[in-house]
């Protein structure tokens, strides 16, 4: 039995193809990615696609047919980003929901994000939520910062539980605007979630990115990972393929006595049929 959840994101809206050729963007190095971290350990993905010049997109057919794609070749839980990219307007991101995904990313609140602004206005967060709780996908709730833990007890006190019963967050750490990526913040932010919190992990940006999956683990947290969070795996070594950050939460989560739950077993968590 699994009781360690890893999510991996392998692409992000953030990063170009031509800094990075190694980043999967295509719909074919996304399934392979996808396959190669699913058989590393990995239970769910966290989706980022880009069109055929290797920009961010949220081209609806796309979504489509990159949720079914990843449903024939994997067993992964297939999450899609409602995030996309900082320039992105509002409607589309609530029209991915229309690719029928089995999960879908919901932030908090609005963000500074680097030199730039990541909108969450609180009547866009209200819509998308109850978009979500019509159409039965499984939100996860993605806190930039402790302000939007608070916006989470406000949200589930308004509307409710998710679909499925179950409420998922993820801690984004180390955005550079938002909480940054240490084990004190971490623990703050744990303290603060709602009650109804059945599960939550945690990602580090950057460097943070060792500091919060250890700390992450040293609360009983799981762990995302992955391209759209960080390119090296060390000062100087690039990261060459998603599966290496996979692996590498794999052997954090040995070393804390956890075991990789499967697709199936991250389904029976996040409350999805
Ligand atoms: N790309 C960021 C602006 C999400 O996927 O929901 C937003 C983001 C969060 O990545
Ligand atoms: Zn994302």
């Amino acid at each position: 039995m699994g009781d360690l959840l890893i999510t991996v994101a392998p692409t992000g809206a953030e990063t170009t193809k031509a800094d990075c050729p190694q980043l999967p963007t295509t719909l074919a190095e996304l399934v392979e990615t996808a396959r190669r971290c699913e058989a590393a350990g990995a239970a769910m993905v966290h989706v980022h696609i880009r069109d055929d010049e290797h920009r961010p997109t949220l081209d609806l057919g796309r979504l489509t047919d990159t949720v079914s794609a990843l449903r024939e070749s994997t067993g992964l839980v297939v999450q899609l980003s409602t995030g996309g990219s900082v320039h992105d307007p509002l409607d589309d991101r609530l029209k991915v929901l229309d690719a029928a995904p089995d999960s879908c990313s919901l932030t908090m609140g609005t963000t500074n994000f680097g030199d730039d602004v990541f909108l969450n206005p609180w009547p866009f967060v209200c819509d998308l939520y109850q978009l979500s709780q019509e159409r039965h996908v499984v939100p996860e709730f993605e806190l930039f910062d402790l302000g939007h833990v608070a916006a989470l007890h406000r949200l589930l006190g308004r509307f409710g539980l998710p679909y499925g019963g179950k409420v998922h967050v993820d801690l984004v750490m180390g955005v550079p605007g938002g909480m940054p990526g240490t084990a004190d913040a971490l623990v703050a932010a744990v303290a603060a979630l709602p009650a109804e919190t059945t599960s939550w992990s945690a990602t580090g940006i950057g460097r943070s990115t060792l500091a919060v999956g250890l700390a992450s683990l040293s609360k009983g947290g799981h762990l995302r990972v992955g391209m759209e969070d960080v390119l090296t795996l060390a000062k100087g070594v690039p990261v060459d393929h998603n599966e290496q950050l996979v692996s590498r939460a794999v052997e954090m989560g040995r070393l804390a006595q956890r075991t990789p739950m499967s697709g199936k077993e991250a389904r029976d968590l996040l409350g999805l049929a």
